[in-house]
């Protein structure tokens, strides 16, 4: 029986959910590394805190395609159009495995789907913006996968079993689009001054957004200190920047591209970088919905909905035993 949440997006109560012996042995297991399953006792704010990660998650991953679909036409050759057509593919895949995990605990898919489209739920902070060039894919490509790689390799050592056996196969396809974006990017770097122009003007346009897409500042992070407490979360928001940072930037630097923060340097004693603080104001500005492409990328997502309702119902008549979420 489930320990509490949600059924068919109404949040219900059970009545064991403020038993301290549950919580205590519920907690020994979280600290013992075991991996919480579907059926196990859980707490109710960790079943809904779970949905709401996951959830997110999901819907980054569908709203992510957009970016980077709208090249698959204007892709510079096949073999970079059969790459970009295989991993947008790929991202929409990532959604289904994350839904699947979020249905786990209780909500049902149609409600995620609703609240995606009815402003609700959020998604990642990085895809409400405009993708001008060639380059940008190139940079998504390389620098959004390798962020989302660092999120994604933490958090699949994490409690909550289907969501870390979902991040775990994530993985694996996200380390080629890595690949593909880098690949991209170096193509651009070594070619004309025009490439490189080209490259510099999209790594300016990103950088303040990957900075962003980590969350916000450890002392102004709303859910870290439960999450981490409970194994959802394994590394905190500043952790997983200076991670990314630490990574990236020589590799940078190293293909003679700048990045417009002039406060970027790493302490030789301690290994950490520091860096400009991010404007703040701006990050919750667009995760509100006010970035520049918010109310684009969910218009395009709630005409896909209702052009594919034919299908789905064409479906259940037909008496299919699942739903086809985007048809
Ligand atoms: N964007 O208390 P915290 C990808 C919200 S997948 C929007 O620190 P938390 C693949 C947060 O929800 C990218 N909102 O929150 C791909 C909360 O608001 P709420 C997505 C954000 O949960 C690549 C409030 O701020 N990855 O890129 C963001 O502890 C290329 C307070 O924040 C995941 O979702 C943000 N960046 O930590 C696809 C991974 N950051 O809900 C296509 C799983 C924070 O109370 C192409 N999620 N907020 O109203 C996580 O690891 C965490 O949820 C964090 C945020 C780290 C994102």
């Amino acid at each position: 029986m489930y320990g509490g949440g949600y059924i068919g997006g109404e949040e219900t109560l059970q009545t064991n959910q403020d038993d301290p012996i549950a919580l205590a042995e519920f907690e020994a297991r979280i600290a013992a590394g075991d991996k919480i399953e579907p059926k196990d006792w859980m707490p109710a704010d960790y079943r809904k805190q779970l949905v709401r990660m996951i959830e997110q998650h999901a819907h980054s991953e569908v709203i992510g395609a957009l970016p980077e679909g709208t090249w698959i036409t204007r892709a510079p050759g096949f073999r970079r159009k059969l790459a970009l057509m295989a991993k947008v593919q790929d991202e929409m895949g990532h959604a289904q495995l994350l839904y699947s995990a979020a249905e786990t605990l209780g909500k049902s898919r149609e409600a995620m789907i609703n609240d995606l489209i009815n402003g609700k739920s959020k998604y990642s902070n990085v895809f409400n913006y405009p993708a001008f060039t060639w380059a940008d894919v190139a940079v998504i490509g390389w620098l959004v996968d390798g962020a989302a790689i660092v999120n994604q390799v933490a958090n699949s050592k994490g409690s909550y079993g289907p969501y870390v056996r979902a991040l775990e196969r994530i993985c694996y396809e996200e380390s080629f689009h890595l690949k593909q974006g880098h690949d991209n990017v170096v193509f651009l770097a070594t070619g004309t001054e025009m490439q490189r122009t080209m490259l510099q003007e999209a790594l300016n346009r990103w950088w303040q957004p990957l900075m962003h897409f980590f969350g916000p500042s450890d002392t102004m992070s709303v859910h870290t200190e439960k999450l981490m407490r409970w194994k959802v979360k394994m590394a905190s928001n500043d952790d997983m920047r200076q991670q990314f940072i630490s990574m990236y930037v020589p590799k940078i630097w190293e293909l003679g591209l700048t990045l417009p923060d002039n406060e970027l340097k790493r302490n030789p004693l301690t290994g950490k970088w520091a860096f400009a603080d991010p404007d703040w104001n701006l990050f919750f500005e667009v995760i509100k919905g006010n970035g520049p492409l918010n109310k684009e990328r969910l218009a395009v997502r709630r005409t896909a909905e209702e052009r594919g309702r034919w299908v789905r119902e064409a479906l259940l008549k037909a008496d299919m035993k699942y739903t086809v979420p985007f048809a």
